[in-house]
């Protein structure tokens, strides 16, 4: 379907080699052609080398354009793209010429909507377009590019074909009960049901990791006075930002930079104390520590190795073991006499801030702690949005399945509860997709995509 036309400036603002004016919808060749001078006619998919000129006939650029003709194209319509120089004074003036002809300036991620309402993607493929531009590491591309060519869709697809499988068989079994046709048996159907379910379960473990891929990771660095933990966050930010000394309490409030592990965006954060103390000021940087540990995606407790454990380790132990953790051991360079019992089941990784000696492992750990492994090969990892239908979809199957294994459901029920659990998961590729999601997704885009 064509639409009315589109422009924008694909490339980014400022003065470039090249700037990029894209054109979509119905008669958008016809629109750009009395002003766009060249020898010959213009052909689909070639470069036609030309001056573009304004309604007075000067010319405003010399370019390439390229026409791609409906549905061939990236947004199913016509479209024209136009490869001026990259100056904004003349992306401008060619926007303006474009608007006075009939064409509006594209909203946000309105190309890439266009090709989804024409079937040129699906919408997990659209969003996987705003996740490549947008990506911060080299993981977060290779999980959008697999989601772009269509690995996520393919996973929910089969999810979704199992339960119209079953609805098949219940359906017949509504329509044709009176003849004899093979219907399946109880245990095949729990069997079915069961695979879908374990199939959403193995999607909605990539959730955390996705959501560190595209979000980051915060990371709290925690620990009794005088164990290392300014040394381990300059350590591991490469550069002397917080202040260093032997006395206990210099770090008094939580110091924050932004670094990154192997691509990935991490949040580090130094804390102050945690105990309880009288010193007003101490309390206040106490009640930020505090609040920056509830935030962490994990927390590093730190240990002086070179001692035995005290009480106020364990204090501080106490508070953080429920949350994800990894235990540090800093000062190795001067001894281990740590009395691993306390932390049985825990790996300690052994570090020393001041030679360096385990850094790397420790950034490993961290890594491989939140999921994120940077040797293996990625999948794809899904988004809120597609964790939350995921979820729907899952209740109602686990909810079917339970009357289904204590009672008897009448077929008719057991239809509009599989109909049901389908149309969460078509929702996420958009088989159906309302105006909402959409307005939501494609909001996110940048002009001209
Ligand atoms: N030998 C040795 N000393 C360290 C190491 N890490 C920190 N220190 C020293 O321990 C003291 C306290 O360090 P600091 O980072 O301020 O500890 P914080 O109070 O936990 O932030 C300083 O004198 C550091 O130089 C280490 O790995 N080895
Ligand atoms: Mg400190």
């Amino acid at each position: 379907m064509q639409r009315e036309p589109i422009v924008a400036v694909a490339t980014p603002y400022g003065e470039s080699a090249i700037g990029i004016v894209r054109l979509s919808g119905g008669g958008v060749l016809d629109i750009i052609k009395p002003y766009f001078k060249s020898k010959g006619g213009v052909k689909p998919r070639f470069a036609h080398f030309g001056r573009l000129v304004d309604k007075k006939n000067e010319t405003l650029d010399e370019c390439v354009l390229l026409y791609f003709k409906a549905p061939r194209s990236y947004t199913g319509e016509d479209m024209v793209e136009l490869y001026l120089h990259g100056n904004p004074l003349i992306l401008r003036q060619t926007l303006e010429l474009l608007f006075s002809l009939g064409c509006r300036l594209a909203e946000p991620g309105e190309f890439t909507k266009r090709a989804f309402l024409n079937g040129k993607l699906d919408l997990t493929q659209a969003e996987a377009v705003a996740e490549l531009i947008s990506s911060k590491s080299e993981l977060a591309r290779r999980a959008a590019i697999r989601q772009l060519r269509g690995e996520l869709s393919d996973k929910v697809k089969r999810i979704r074909d199992t339960l119209l499988n079953l609805c098949a068989y219940v359906e017949a079994d509504i329509e044709f009960s009176e003849e004899d046709i093979p219907t399946l048996s109880k245990e095949q159907v729990i069997e079915l049901l069961n695979e879908a379910i374990d199939s959403i379960n193995s999607l909605l473990e990539t959730a955390k990791t996705g959501r560190f891929l595209r979000e980051g990771i915060r990371l709290a660095i925690v620990g009794k006075p005088n164990v290392g933990k300014s040394s381990l966050f300059n350590a591991l930010l490469k550069r002397d930002r917080a202040i260093v000394t032997g006395v206990a309490g210099t770090t008094r409030d939580f110091l924050e930079e932004p670094i990154s592990l192997g691509g990935i965006p991490v949040v580090l954060v130094d804390t102050a104390g945690i105990r309880e103390t009288s010193d007003p000021v101490e309390r206040i940087g106490v009640e930020r520590s505090r609040k920056k540990i509830e935030e962490a995606d994990l927390v590093l407790f730190v240990i002086d190795s070179s001692s035995p454990l005290n009480e106020e380790d364990l204090e501080i132990y106490e508070y953080i073991r429920d949350r994800e953790h990894l235990v540090v051991a800093n000062k190795v360079d001067l001894g281990y006499k740590v009395d691993v019992e306390i932390f049985k089941g825990n790996s300690i990784i052994k570090v020393s801030a001041l030679t360096k000696s385990g850094i790397k492992e420790l950034e490993a750990e961290i890594l491989s702690r939140v999921g994120i492994s940077l040797n293996e090969d990625v999948g794809t990892y899904i988004s809120l949005r597609h964790e939350v239908n995921l979820r729907k979809s899952k209740e109602v199957l686990e909810g079917f399945l339970e009357r289904y294994l204590s009672e008897e459901i009448s077929p008719e029920i057991a239809m509009l509860d599989i109909r049901e659990a389908i149309s969460y998961l078509e929702e996420i590729i958009g088989v159906v997709a309302t105006e909402d999601i959409l307005g939501n997704i494609f909001s996110k885009f940048c002009i001209g995509k």
